[in-house]
């Protein structure tokens, strides 16, 4: 009787403990104070690309558009660096920081540190394993692409516009970031779900030029049948390019080009009948990163994805599209 007594009080008093901290974590996401002006930290992941430059100048251009103080750093290509980046930005008492993950897992623990420390973190464009942090919770939102849908709709255009192309080679992006996890999910779904479409090879091409072009290069001697090539980015689609024009045979006509991203130079070889098809990604956030982070200063509910729109370019659309791309 004294055993089961004191069993129950012990069993109550853990589940009250339980639940005060599952309360407590959720109250814990840090608030941000109303403000005329922040100062915030950016903590990018590379600027070895055009479409990385682009999103570094808008969030630059807009803090000084709104007179807040940017904190700027570059991880150049390592996510223990973009760790570190972020802990700095902790240390000099930042009141917000945005955040482009390079990969899903390893930036988890800095965006637990920046929790901890009262300091609000946004993600930008990259996300993290949705098993390990939540928006709400652990972070306010992510703001960007659906890259599952980036994929499928470039999975969709090669259904219908294949011209018996169907072949496939595809350059992943980043291994474990996620718009290299869900452009291939996007894309290898309707990939799988049609009869007579074959992915040969799939490698990871870094979202990186010449990584590309040297994959590209390797798989292409290894598949001398390859007809499609699907890039996860507009980078890694040009290195493609070199890597077909080497191999003697021609992109477009021999060999289909696809990519993500959508900048005014992918654009401009569509025109040129170089690549058959885009999906934009937008990597202009400014103007809507700090708009979120100034709605949830005013406390207003801010939902755990804010998806950017993304355009597409074909051929049927390219001529028109080329002053409005990025
Ligand atoms: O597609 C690529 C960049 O995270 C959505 O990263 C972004 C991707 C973009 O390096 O070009």
């Amino acid at each position: 009787m004294t055993l089961s007594r004191r069993h129950f009080i012990i069993t109550a008093a853990g589940a009250a403990a339980a639940s005060a901290f599952a309360q407590a974590a959720f109250a814990d996401l840090p608030k941000l104070a109303k403000k005329e002006t922040y100062k915030v930290g950016f903590a990018q992941t590379e600027s070895n690309n055009p479409w990385r430059l682009a999103q570094t100048a808008s969030m630059q251009d807009e803090a000084a558009k709104r007179g807040w103080q940017l904190v700027y750093t570059d991880a150049a290509g390592s996510a223990a660096k973009q760790v570190s980046d972020v802990n700095s930005m902790i240390a000099q008492g930042v009141d917000l920081i945005f955040l482009a993950p390079r990969e899903e897992k390893p930036l988890i623990p800095a965006i637990f540190a920046a929790r901890d420390a009262g300091i609000p973190v946004i993600l930008l464009d990259r996300s993290v394993d949705a098993t390990l942090a939540k928006p709400g919770v652990d972070y306010v939102t992510f703001i960007g692409s659906d890259f599952i849908e980036e994929g499928k709709r470039v999975g969709d255009w090669l259904v219908a516009n294949a011209n018996g192309k169907s072949k496939i080679l595809e350059l992943e992006g980043t291994t474990g970031s996620s718009p290299a996890n869900d452009r291939k999910k996007g894309f290898d779904d309707v990939i799988a779900a049609n009869s007579g479409f074959t992915i040969l090879a799939s490698q990871s091409g870094d979202f990186a030029r010449d990584k590309g072009r040297q994959v590209a290069e390797t798989l292409l001697q290894a598949h001398p049948d390859a007809d499609v090539i699907y890039a996860h980015n507009d980078e890694m689609a040009i290195g493609a390019i070199s890597a077909i024009e080497a191999a003697g045979k021609v992109p477009g006509k021999d060999i289909l080009i696809l990519s993500i991203d959508g900048g005014k130079e992918i654009v401009q070889l569509i025109i040129d009948g170089k690549v058959a098809a885009a999906c934009e990604c937008s990597p202009l956030f400014g103007p809507k990163a700090y708009d979120t982070a100034v709605a949830y200063a005013a406390g207003d509910t801010i939902p755990g994805k804010l998806i950017n729109p993304d355009r597409f370019y074909d051929a049927t659309n390219a001529k028109e599209s080329l002053a409005a791309a990025y």
